[in-house]
């Protein structure tokens, strides 16, 4: 109901009257005047005046559902949505809501997380109302061996999302790390869930530095709105951000396609490689007890590194962390 007066609201930007909207939506003065005190307590500034009814004044900076889902333009991405205020980490709820059979597309989105994670168990700073903390449910059919993929498409959609919302330019560094200037402003964490050879669910977390105006705790990292000296609204950039999903994903994955993700890689690879600020740099990588040094020359189709040694060798890398040297 919440969502209906809203929309009532925000068409125009005057006085409309309680009656017009209460006669609308079906509802009594008194039901309606009870969910704009709620609205209210969201932190909508909403003025009352005898006579002439309510006006919206401002609306906070909270991904509440409705806000998200007025103007998304997806099929099938962010269709579902679970919000929280606080919550451990969206992957964990993520995990256990494909579990019990959310659709594909749904999305768990959260204004803070007391243990936010990264890979190898790293934690991610998730401080409230400042960033977006987001993890969706995918179902694609693809073998476990082409999850590496999912996170060169977010990256991708990421870089695209902050290009077309806020004009900065984001770069991606291998394989999950969203740059803006040289400083880290966010990342990917896909975790899946799968058989020997089939792929159950993906659950693909991004975490995003948006409105962060402090120095992120000790950490070498930035945040949009310190590249662009604004506030960046956290819902336009997720609506975004959900769109470039959708559509990437659906290129990749061509369903009902036998085998679709394999065409569909290259196209992914091909857009990532614009992105990318590791390619064409020289890089130092602990991977698995070994340690590599040498030329980033490539990703293949798999999204492995490829890394030309000072021997000249290639050699192919599918995790780890990556050092730039120059
Ligand atoms: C990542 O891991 O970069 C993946 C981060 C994914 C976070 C999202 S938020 C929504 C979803 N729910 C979760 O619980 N997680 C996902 P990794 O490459 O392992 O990098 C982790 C490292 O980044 C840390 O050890 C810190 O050094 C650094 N770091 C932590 N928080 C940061 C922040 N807010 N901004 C920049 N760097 C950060």
């Amino acid at each position: 109901m919440q969502d209906k007066i809203l929309e009532f609201l925000k068409k125009k930007e005057e006085y409309v009257s309680g009656d017009h909207i209460s006669h609308r939506l079906g509802i009594s003065r008194q039901a309606l005047w009870k969910h704009i005190q709620e609205l209210k307590d969201d932190g909508y500034d909403i003025i009352a005046v005898p006579h002439l009814g309510y006006r919206l004044i401002s609306s906070p900076d909270r991904l509440y559902p409705f806000e998200i889902r007025s103007h998304l333009d997806t099929r099938f991405v962010g269709r579902q949505i679970h919000y929280f205020d606080i919550v451990s980490s969206t992957m964990n709820m993520a995990m256990e809501l494909a579990m019990s059979g959310a659709p594909e597309g749904a999305i768990v989105v959260a204004e803070t997380q007391t243990k936010g994670r990264g890979r190898l168990g790293r934690s991610w700073v998730s401080p409230k109302y400042k960033g977006i903390y987001v993890s969706l449910i995918l179902r694609p059919n693809i073998p476990p061996s082409a999850a590496p993929l999912l996170t060169l498409l977010a990256g991708v959609s990421v870089c695209e999302a902050i290009k077309d919302f806020t004009g900065l330019d984001a770069q991606i560094k291998w394989p999950n790390d969203i740059f803006i200037h040289n400083k880290k402003a966010g990342g990917i964490l896909t975790e899946l869930n799968a058989e020997m050879d089939a792929t159950r669910f993906v659950s693909m977390g991004i975490g995003l530095n948006v409105n962060h105006d402090k120095k992120i705790e000790s950490l070498h990292a930035t945040s949009l709105k310190e590249q662009k000296r604004e506030d960046v609204s956290r819902v336009g950039l997720l609506q975004e951000l959900l769109s470039r999903i959708e559509t990437n994903y659906l290129l990749f994955c061509q369903p009902g396609r036998q085998a679709g993700w394999q065409k569909g890689t290259s196209v992914i690879i091909e857009k990532w490689r614009n992105y990318s600020l590791t390619l064409g740099k020289r890089v130092r990588i602990a991977y698995q007890k070994t340690h590599l040094e040498g030329e980033a020359v490539d990703i293949d189709a798999d999204g492995g590194l490829l890394i030309r040694t000072d021997t000249g060798t290639v050699e192919k890398v599918m995790s780890g962390d990556i050092i730039h040297c120059r």
